[in-house]
């Protein structure tokens, strides 16, 4: 295990090499404080602005604890920011600069950082804001290039995948100014806006195959590495938890309705897909200077990316969104559902004839 002198020591000397100027004149703009909110749902913002640039104020609270993972109440030793599983959402617009602060209460056991794969420089910012506990950091960076992007702990060596399979993962989301296109210059808005996070667990099991229950993270660190090594998850889940997003907590639609979904991976590939539904426009690789996809049915998320995927519902119902692996979806966790109201349209599917008894065999 890295110690956390060592995990100081290089990420300190990485900054030194690093950074050219860690007090930098603020760029003379006005300032918004943004309160942040917990995933699946996402903080107030304009699509388009007409606004100028400003410094867009964030705080995230790293919390070590105990969470429950699945149905069995199946416990797991959590790593998170702002304490969910992932992170929340971040929306800022193209030349905003973002301004981060990051606090690690005196309660947690570990050093943690910060690295986004929005930013430009310093391991994505990760080399000047690794802190103890009972430390606190403020980083700013400038919001250069548009699209959705994962942001993740990264202390050093083994502490990064552990940290980051332990749900230390978010994701920002950078508008153009002028808003989001169908790549051919028609403007594109929704209505509503999701993230979901997906995050695969890899939870130790005792001899009997039970899985084990630790009472710090430190404690878990080793049995959960050998589980790690193996590349099996125990879990995928969306939001933290198996049924985080289903039954009475399913995101919520209306017919007519455009709705974003911004999905992300920090560590492993994923297929989005929405069964009985479809991606109108999906930025796969997540990225709005590049025109996105259109009539998708499944839509891949590289390990360590989020993309955005925007649906207009055309049917009321239940619908799954899954990763299209149906055994990570159905068995592992890797499931939410759409509760979307409004009229049914015949046109587009109808049953003609109900289930019924075959005819009888003819028996001339
Ligand atoms: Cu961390």
């Amino acid at each position: 295990m890295l110690t956390r002198r060592a995990a100081m020591f290089s990420a300190a000397a990485a900054a030194l090499l690093l950074a050219t100027s860690s007090f930098a004149a603020e760029p003379n703009l006005p300032r918004q404080k943004v309160e942040l909110v917990a995933p699946p749902f996402v903080h107030p913002h304009e699509q388009a602005t007409k606004q100028g640039p400003k410094i867009m104020e964030f705080r995230l609270v790293v919390e070590e604890k105990k969470v429950v993972i699945d149905e069995k109440g199946t416990t797991f030793q959590a790593m998170t920011f702002n304490g969910s599983m992932p992170g929340p959402l971040m929306v800022v617009h193209e030349g905003d600069y973002v301004d981060v602060t990051l606090v690690n209460p005196a309660t947690n056991s570990m050093p943690h950082n910060i690295d986004f794969h929005s930013a430009t420089g310093a391991l994505g910012g990760a080399a000047l804001t690794l802190i103890n506990p009972g430390e606190q950091v403020v980083l700013r960076w400038k919001a250069t290039r548009t699209g959705v992007f994962v942001y993740h702990c990264a202390p050093g060596g083994p502490m990064i995948p552990w940290h980051v399979v332990s749900g230390m993962n978010g994701a920002v989301m950078v508008l153009p100014r002028d808003g989001l296109n169908d790549g051919h210059g028609h403007p594109l808005k929704y209505d509503r806006i999701y993230y979901v996070g997906e995050q695969d667990l890899y939870v130790p099991r005792d001899e009997k195959g039970n899985f084990k229950s630790y009472d710090s993270p430190g404690e878990a660190y080793t049995d959960t590495e050998e589980v790690m090594r193996k590349l099996i998850p125990t879990h995928v889940v969306f939001n933290g938890k198996v049924g985080a997003l289903t039954g009475k907590n399913a995101l919520k639609a209306n017919v007519g309705e455009n709705v974003m979904i911004v999905h992300s991976q920090a560590n492993r590939d994923s297929r989005p897909h929405l069964i009985g539904g479809h991606g109108d426009y999906v930025w796969e690789t997540g990225k709005f200077s590049n025109a996105p996809e259109t009539g998708l049915e499944t839509w891949f998320i590289r390990g360590g990316s989020a993309g955005a995927a925007m649906y207009k519902f055309l049917q009321p119902g239940i619908y799954a969104y899954v990763t299209h692996n149906l055994i990570e979806a159905a068995d592992l966790g890797a499931s939410a559902h759409f509760k979307v109201e409004g009229k049914w349209n015949d046109d587009l599917m109808t049953q003609v004839k109900a289930p019924a008894d075959l005819p009888a065999p003819n028996t001339n």
